[in-house]
């Protein structure tokens, strides 16, 4: 290690002396200490979030990365994007960049500076430009409508999103598409002790002008109560209210320059408008039915939303379900018609949510047609942002959600690194040491296995008790299916040899990769029925506001059918997720949070030395040190590179086998026999430095022979 290594610790975590975790943490916190943030395993990219703005995002540095190859000393996150786009270009494969830690960690703002990469380091003419513009603004809008503040994070995302960036031949951007994942819905209605509401909410409060205002009969000064945090009133700080203004005011360009029209925009702030009025609603008890108390506030939300309001009133006091061919009508109590009137907030606006990145998705997707004509010669960069593993004081069905999708993650992450890498190593016949790691395919077995996993007792109990849901029923099931499971324990199935202290009749514990994690079921089978009365939805889909009319427009007569359930369309897409990102050539950025405190600069070692573990980092490192950086079939070595000695150029086939060309090129470019190995069908080289030199050398053959091509020609 150079004395400079010593005081700033070493770029690419492969040239330590040792593998544990001890010293992998004090490389990390000695970088940090000198605003470092970025350290490589490999090519795994390991980025420790400042919580402070530090130079390391502008178009110079950017083209910087552009212009040079993977810079070893150098990680950042545009050399991975640098490197991502250049494969994209010159091997013409479809890429995609993981993007995974916990909440807080730092994975929404990789995500913004992957994209900014693209964006800023591609070029093409005008048309490119608008679209390139959109990209870049489609966040802004989904961040107001889909991120709120939460425990650990002050811009937490809600939702998973994953975000495809189409190119054409040329390697300029021409259109994308954004594949969103479960809108936390609970969130609108309720929220936990100093947390908020989504952004957007506080946006319109604060930045509405006065006309606006008046139209959408809002106001500051009134206490919304889906705007007041458990204990906590409507609290709008000087400071706060100003961001909340600026940020109105960019969500507004954005969806300008996403070319909604004023209606939409219109239609939009009208829905998010009725949902805080909604949240007004109050119902009072009135012998034995209950009664809506305030009529202006429901006037208020039926002018915004477009709906008759004897209509709404009737539907939120009362219901109504056909049976044999009848129609059967009753009256709901306050307890009810409350439920009523929260399911159809969350319905309205997870699906404005919905509605929402459908029309982004049209206006990304308007030049790929048009412009190119030849779809299938589109390659795309994919970049994953979900919602990072979550540990709250109460976990519900959203955590579990959440933290389903990080094992799955998690899962893919240890199946394409160091799954596949040792494979390929014993399959090539390679001597190699099996390095052990924890695979967590056992948990996601026990959540999500076919008719035995958690979700699939979550799905026969949701659909056998769609009236009135009891979720002890769903407890004892879970711990009759897994009483004896070393990563699940709940108080029915609890002996005295799991060693959980505290738990409660209406909870159970999974032992995620990531930790232990008590979830409280009460609402479980609710929450994944998700039901809304059907003549809520049918209503809705008379309105005259036209998003809330095209969202609602399946529900056009009200029917008995059982829609799917929440997690079971979660499970699929997730799945579709998998298959997608397993088709892709991947690049990993691994997030890490400091500290639990959001303070600048701090190392809290053991915090980070938690993630260190559960991500499995000490085995990346293993595998990297012993393993080997590039690895290529030798007839696509050969394809490439066979121009750099005489004797494989131009035609190596008919002197040699593939194997023996590749050692006769290898010989030729004067590799030493600890550079690289011969597997059966591979060649691997050990260092990235090694490909590099390869590579420059490549680059410098390819220029000479373009040169001497032009001449050639000239002279004809
Ligand atoms: V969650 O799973 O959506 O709750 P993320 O996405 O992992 O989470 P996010 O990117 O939103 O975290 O980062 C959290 C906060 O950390 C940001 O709002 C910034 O204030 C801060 N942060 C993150 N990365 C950087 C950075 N590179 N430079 C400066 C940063 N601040
Ligand atoms: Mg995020």
């Amino acid at each position: 290690m150079t004395a400079f290594e010593e005081t700033t610790g070493v770029a690419n975590m492969i040239l330590l002396d040792n593998c544990d975790d001890k010293k992998l943490i004090e490389n990390l916190k000695k970088r940090l200490q000198k605003n470092i943030i970025y350290t490589y395993i490999g090519e795994v990219l390991i980025s420790v979030n400042p919580y402070k703005t530090l130079s390391i995002c502008n178009e110079k540095l950017m083209l910087k990365y552009y212009n040079n190859n993977y810079v070893e000393d150098m990680p950042h996150i545009f050399a991975i994007s640098a490197k991502v786009f250049k494969s994209l270009k010159e091997y013409r494969r479809d890429q995609c960049i993981l993007i995974s830690g916990e909440s807080g960690s730092g994975k929404t703002e990789a995500s913004k500076m992957v994209l900014q990469f693209i964006v800023k380091a591609t070029h093409g003419d005008h048309i490119i430009q608008i679209i390139k513009d959109k990209l870049f603004v489609a966040n802004s809008v989904l961040e107001a409508f889909g991120n709120a503040k939460t425990r650990n994070n002050d811009n937490s995302s809600r939702f998973g999103k994953y975000m495809d960036v189409q190119f054409n031949p040329m390697g300029y951007p021409i259109g994308g598409n954004i594949l969103h994942y479960l809108l936390e819905k609970s969130r609108v209605v309720k929220q936990a002790h100093n947390e908020r509401n989504y952004h957007i909410f506080y946006q319109l409060v604060n930045g509405a002008d006065k006309w606006l205002a008046q139209l959408l009969e809002i106001d500051k000064d009134i206490d919304y109560l889906y705007l007041r945090t458990e204990n906590n009133l409507t609290s709008f700080d000087d400071q706060i209210e100003n961001e909340d203004t600026q940020k109105y005011k960019e969500t507004l360009q954005a969806l300008q320059v996403l070319e909604f029209d004023l209606e939409e925009k219109m239609d939009i702030l009208k829905i998010v408008a009725s949902v805080l009025h909604l949240g007004n609603i109050k119902v009072r008890r009135c012998g034995e039915v209950c009664k809506i108390e305030n009529n202006s506030t429901i006037r208020i939300v039926c002018d915004l939303l477009g709906v008759p309001k004897d209509d709404l009133i009737f539907a939120l006091t009362n219901k109504t379900i056909k049976a044999h061919g009848e129609v059967i009508r009753s009256h709901l109590d306050v307890e009810m018609s409350v439920f009523a009137k929260d399911a159809l907030a969350k319905a309205i606006y997870s699906r404005l949510f919905e509605w929402l990145v459908t029309h982004i998705n049209k206006t990304l997707k308007t030049i790929v047609g048009k412009k190119t004509g030849s779809e299938n010669k589109i390659k795309s960069i994919g970049i994953l942002d979900i919602y990072g593993f979550e540990i709250l004081q109460n976990n519900g069905f959203e955590q579990f959600c959440i933290n389903y999708c990080n094992e799955k993650l998690q899962k893919l992450f240890l199946d394409l690194t160091l799954k596949s890498e040792q494979e390929e190593y014993l399959n090539e016949g390679i001597e190699w040491t099996n390095v052990e790691y924890f695979d967590n395919g056992v948990i996601c077995d026990m959540i999500e296995e076919r008719h035995k996993g958690i979700i699939s007792c979550l799905e026969d109990e949701s659909l056998k008790q769609t009236d009135a849901c009891n979720n002890a029923v769903l407890l004892n099931e879970l711990a009759r299916r897994f009483k004896d499971h070393k990563h699940f324990s709940c108080y029915q199935s609890i002996d005295s040899h799991k060693k959980i202290k505290t738990i409660l009749p209406t909870e159970f514990v999974i032992v995620h990769f990531a930790g232990t994690v008590t979830y409280d079921a009460s609402c479980f089978l609710e929450k994944n029925n998700d039901s809304l009365f059907g003549n809520l939805s049918h209503i809705m889909s008379n309105s005259t506001n036209n998003i809330i009319k095209s969202s609602f427009s399946n529900c056009q007569t009200p029917s008995n059918k059982i829609p799917e359930t929440t997690i079971n369309q979660f499970k699929r897409s997730l799945n579709k997720l998998m298959k997608t990102l397993t088709s892709k050539q991947s690049s990993y950025i691994r997030c890490i949070k400091p500290n639990d405190f959001k303070e600048p600069g701090e190392f809290d070692d053991e915090v980070v030395r938690n993630q260190v573990k559960y991500m499995g980092l000490i085995e990346i490192l293993r595998i990297r040190k012993a393993g080997f950086a590039y690895r290529s079939e030798f007839q696509q070595f050969l394809a490439r590179y066979k121009c750099l000695c005489p004797d494989t150029w131009p035609d190596w086939s008919r002197r040699y086998t593939a194997v023996a060309a590749v050692c006769r090129l290898i010989q030729s470019l004067g590799l030493g026999a600890q550079d690289y190995k011969i597997g059966k069908s591979k060649i691997m080289v050990k260092h990235p430095h090694t490909v590099f030199e390869i590579e420059k050398r490549f680059q410098v053959a390819k220029h000479a022979l373009a040169v001497k091509l032009q001449s050639v020609w000239r002279g004809y």
